[in-house]
């Protein structure tokens, strides 16, 4: 059974006239993502031709999702909002608190344990509130969405950034911060600039090696980490039809590794066989009756170049299967290039371990593909070399594969099935021996690659492959085994070479499962009682954060000039962090931690502007704040990368930094800075990012007259006594500005309820 089917009946039904409106309105034909925009306009916005990448528009989204570690600081802000219930259907999936160490059983009820007060929290949060509870080992948050939620030509937002893995059922679904979820479940209009347009035509057809993963790990290679920033990507051709929902899935996930807003797919057969596998036959039909909404208009696939700002054309027939890695998803390099590419940067080629499964690459078709090639060890006398383990996504996934024998033919490799959730994917992999930190290579199906990031050790490599290249690489047990020319030697000394990885889209028993793990919220939550310790280490209530003094800002110190790439891992690491998502103090003493200082080429070592020491990023800035003293971040290109994690902007604000300065940003990190009521700006001339010294106090001016499309000016004052005037730009419309006054967007939600 489906859950919300009234809501999507009335999104349905409202699409025809609402698209049409538009189409009449621009004067010409619709891309998909065009129509879905249009159709989820809010209620108070007026529809117009609005301009892309400069509009700001107001949206009302069908639906909204949480994941545990983001879900924490999205709820705490809510429940300041003073509302009953969320306006908008939500659910909370508990999937980031698990640690990886020993196998799905143990590992569970050791989060259960530690993580109790957390999940206690959350679900009675949700129970209170209205919002459908996903408990621990339910499954990953975009799995469990895309199994019972995404419909297609619907409009999500989620606190995570994978959020958009649900474009692989034709939807629009954005990754955003907590504050944002908070406004639509309070029943606010959510805010986007009109995005640009990516076009993405698939030709030819998928086979042998290749899978969908390899679309996108190309495209990573060809747009890199920024190049999808303020754009929709969608994915159209007759290579998009042929491929399963869930390689459409799987492809719309990673777009969150090349910055897009999201991506997309138009509805087809391949979703309506999926919809109705997963027992949602009804939305299928209903999908089948507004098919010409559910895709773009056919002007548009005939003639890309005049609708989209920009075409990519991939020939899938000719697509090799790559690997991205290390260190970054969009260093891309195809299988037949490793032995050169490793060689020449000195990577080390023995794999140690492969793991599949995660958010993005755990369905079970790319189950199914695995098995077809664990199967050949035994069948061809060989011996997996690395080890090897497999994360489901959901455990109606796991369940139906245990039950269709797969998980017995991982097991005769040695696999370790971890619970089904994020583990290894987000630095919950108590992996033995990381703590010697040395330099070693993985292969994982996952998306994110950055240091760190899956086993806490600076040195493992990591690179991204399809799940049927990782088992590949895990039998081999090396980075450079192309095993489409070639052979491995079996146990008794023979030449065999892994026949091609075969697989089923959908299981032909269908899916099953005892328990999915879904806890409905109380039909009235009036009475349900969520209560906080005073004393805990992992949950505080917020404090409303100070509104602007009303000035410019004067006498700031630099914090720290960060160099190269600062991801939101770099700004506020997850792993053993993510203990500490609910309390806002205590996860603040990860701030920048990783973060590698332009001065002295160090993480966490900066120098304290009051004492002349060098010290912890987190403690310096303590020290400012003891002092009442603002101060200011630098940062480089595509600042706040990666996670819709809200804490890399709530922790700067909490600890008294008052703007982050970079050449660019990230479009989550940006909003979620603006939401929390700090100045996010950039170099109007990226060169001044040298002019920034270490000993500098800085001035912010222009805050009086702060206002859309007007630079302001930032002061260099040097140790020397020299300074430098230079001009800085930033992003805020007028709404935007008066969260920065008031100290954030969530104190004047707080205003209009008391008011
Ligand atoms: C991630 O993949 O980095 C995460 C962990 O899922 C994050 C969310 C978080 O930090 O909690 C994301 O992608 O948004
Ligand atoms: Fe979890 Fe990894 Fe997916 Fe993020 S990318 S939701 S950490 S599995």
């Amino acid at each position: 059974m489906a859950f919300d089917i009234e809501m999507i009946k009335k999104v349905y039904a409202e699409m025809p006239a609402k698209v049409d409106a538009a189409r009449k309105a621009l004067g010409r034909p619709l891309t998909l993502s065009e129509k879905i925009l249009f159709a989820h306009l809010h209620k108070d916005q007026a529809l117009s031709n609005f301009e892309r990448g400069k509009s700001y528009v107001d949206f009302a989204p069908d639906r909204v999702a949480m994941q545990d570690a983001t879900a924490q600081m999205a709820l705490l802000q809510f429940m300041q909002a003073g509302r009953p219930k969320v306006a908008v259907p939500s659910t909370v999936h508990c999937d980031h608190l698990i640690t990886a160490k020993l196998e799905a059983k143990k590992d569970l009820e050791v989060a259960n344990a530690e993580s109790k007060e957390v999940y206690d929290f959350l679900a009675s949060v949700s129970n209170k509130y209205g919002i459908g509870f996903w408990k621990p080992g339910a499954g990953i948050i975009h799995q469990v969405v895309l199994e019972n939620y995404a419909f297609p030509g619907g409009m999500m937002i989620g606190t995570d950034s994978h959020t958009v893995n649900a474009g692989g059922l034709g939807m629009i679904a954005i990754g955003v911060g907590g504050a944002d979820a908070c406004d639509v479940m309070a029943g606010l209009p959510w805010e986007l600039k009109w995005p640009k347009l990516i076009g993405v035509k698939l030709t030819g057809k998928l086979s042998g090696w290749t899978a969908p993963k390899d679309v996108i790990l190309k495209v990573a290679g060809i747009l890199t980490v920024k190049g999808g920033t303020g754009a929709i990507v969608e994915y159209f051709g007759e290579g998009a039809s042929a491929m399963s929902c869930t390689g459409k899935g799987t492809i719309c996930n990673m777009g969150a590794e090349i910055g897009a807003t999201t991506s997309t797919f138009g509805y087809d057969e391949s979703m309506s066989r999926y919809l109705s596998a997963t027992g949602r036959a009804e939305v299928a039909s209903m999908a089948d009756g507004v098919k010409d909404y559910l895709n773009a208009d056919p002007e548009v696939y005939a003639d890309p170049e005049k609708y989209f700002d920009q075409i990519i054309e991939i020939n899938l027939s000719e697509l090799e299967p790559h690997l991205n890695g290390p260190f970054t998803p969009d260093l891309a390099t195809p299988i037949s290039k490793m032995k050169e590419m490793a060689a020449a940067n000195g990577w080390p080629t023995k794999v140690e371990v492969g793991l599949i499964g995660s958010c993005t690459n755990s369905s079970y078709e790319d189950i199914s593909r695995a098995v077809s090639l664990a199967r050949q060890v035994k069948e061809k006398g060989l011996k997996t070399k690395a080890q090897y383990t497999i994360t489901p996504g959901s455990e109606q996934v796991r369940y139906t594969i245990e039950r269709d024998g797969f998980l017995d033919i991982f097991g005769e490799i040695g696999a370790t099935v971890f619970a089904n959730a994020c583990g290894p994917c987000i630095g919950m992999w108590d992996r033995v021996g990381a703590e010697k930190a040395e330099r070693n290579t993985i292969v994982h199906s996952f998306n994110r690659n950055f240091a760190k990031r899956a086993d806490g050790n600076p040195n493992t490599l990591a690179f991204v492959a399809s799940p049927e290249l990782v088992t590949a690489l895990a039998i081999a047990g090396d980075l450079t085994f192309n095993p489409i020319t070639d052979t491995l030697t079996n146990e008794k000394g023979e030449q065999v070479k892994l026949d091609e990885p075969t697989g089923q889209e959908l299981p032909q028993r269908g899916f099953a499962v005892e328990d999915a793990g879904y806890q409905a919220p109380a039909a009235d939550g009036s009475g349900v009682q969520v209560a906080v310790d005073p004393t805990s280490k992992r949950l505080q209530l917020l404090d409303p954060f100070a509104a602007w003094e009303g000035t410019d800002l004067k006498g700031l110190k630099l914090l720290i000039k960060a160099k190269g790439k600062c991801t939101t891992d770099h700004i506020s690491m997850a792993g053993p962090w993510l203990k500490f998502r609910g309390h806002l103090d205590n996860i603040s003493n990860n701030m920048l931690i990783g973060a590698l200082n332009f001065f002295n080429e160090k993480t966490d070592s900066v120098k304290n502007q009051l004492t002349g020491e060098y010290g912890p990023v987190p403690a310096t800035q303590r020290a400012y704040k003891a002092a009442n003293i603002g101060s200011v971040v630098v940062g480089d290109e595509n600042y706040g990368e990666g996670s819709s994690r809200e804490h890399a902007a709530m922790e700067p604000r909490h600890l008294g930094v008052r703007a982050i300065l970079v050449k660019s940003f990230a479009r989550i990190h940006e909003t979620n800075l603006k939401k929390q009521g700090m100045l996010a700006l950039t170099f109007a001339d990226k060169n001044d990012y040298e002019k920034v010294q270490e000993d500098d106090t800085i001035d912010i001016e222009g805050l009086t007259s702060f206002a859309p499309g007007e630079p302001l000016t930032v002061v260099l004052h040097h140790a020397d006594g020299s300074s430098d005037k230079i001009s800085v730009n930033h992003t805020y419309n007028q709404q935007q500005i008066e969260w920065f006054k008031a100290g954030g967007a969530l104190n004047i939600i707080r205003k209009q309820v008391a008011g």
